[in-house]
């Protein structure tokens, strides 16, 4: 008779004459799962498969969507290249005027370099700046601009103005300004706000950043409900963007994923490799 606390010992320690027999039953029910082995070890491998390939969709959903990120200021931007539009005559048309960079607006009517200074109106850098106002043969404006980089970049900015606000038209008609990054392929990358600050100054800096090349941005002058502005057109100046720097870089396998990664490798391939002899030895 035993109780709960008397401990089992079995019958071949304790020198019982039955403990070989007590042995030889412990070796069948071992060999019994012997026998499961190979199965154990293929539902193991099927598991690990699993596990790899689940990592590997999330690493690759991780990696397929990029990050963009708000700058503040041109100084964010190293080794930038800067266009003020200045030195140019009054109502030049731009939109192919600069090498590598080119300008549009959705109506299809020409962007023009304005003489901001000439009309009592102060800038960034005196005297011109870019604009989407009607033109000598262009009877409205538009408050949007689209501008193409033939060399991709990493960070883009410009200073942004003519957000007054004018008692003939709505106070929240151009309540922010909204930058919009694409890559390559079209595809919008994301975009960043800042609101307006109710001057005709173009003194407030907008820029965006991604880990992802871009190759077109568009502004926007939104009204407070976020819809698109109706009675002012974009101004900016000191247009400026860079190549990737250290700020923007490519986002990369973290060192957990690359281990976890080798570890699912090593186990599956450690589970092949025993179940190929298990299934050999079976054979
Ligand atoms: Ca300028
Ligand atoms: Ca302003």
């Amino acid at each position: 008779m035993f109780s709960g606390n008397t401990p089992i010992v079995p019958l071949a320690a304790r020198g019982h004459p039955d403990g070989a027999v007590e042995v030889r039953a412990l070796q069948r029910i071992m060999n019994g799962c012997e026998l499961c082995r190979p199965w154990r070890i293929m539902i193991r491998s099927l598991a690990v498969r699993s596990l790899l390939a689940l990592w590997l969709c999330a690493v690759a959903a991780s990696q397929g969507k990029a990050a963009v990120f708000q700058l503040n200021s041109p100084g964010d931007i190293t080794g930038a290249t800067n266009i003020d539009f200045d030195g140019y005559s009054n109502l030049t048309a731009a939109n192919n005027l600069i090498p590598g960079i080119s300008f549009s607006r959705d109506d299809g009517q020409s962007v023009f370099i304005y003489n901001w200074t000439a009309i009592g109106r102060s800038t960034i850098s005196p005297d011109n700046v870019l604009g989407t106002l009607a033109g000598p043969s262009e009877s409205t404006w538009s408050s949007q601009l689209n501008v193409f980089l033939d060399v991709p970049v990493y960070e883009f900015g410009a200073y942004f103005g003519n957000d007054q606000t004018l008692r003939t038209f709505p106070p929240t008609d151009f309540f922010r300004m909204r930058l919009s990054a694409y890559d390559p392929l079209g595809q919008c990358l994301g975009s960043v706000d800042l609101m307006a600050n109710h001057n005709t100054a173009v003194d407030q800096f907008i820029g965006i950043g991604s880990d992802s090349p871009i190759s077109r941005l568009r502004f926007e002058n939104l009204s407070a409900s976020g819809a698109a502005s109706k009675y002012y057109c974009v101004t900016v100046d000191n247009l400026t963007f860079a190549p990737r720097n250290s700020s923007s870089s490519v986002p990369e396998p973290s060192l957990s994923a690359l281990l976890g990664l080798g570890l699912l490798v090593h186990v599956l391939l450690q589970s092949q490799r025993v179940f190929q002899n298990t299934a050999r030895g079976s054979a």
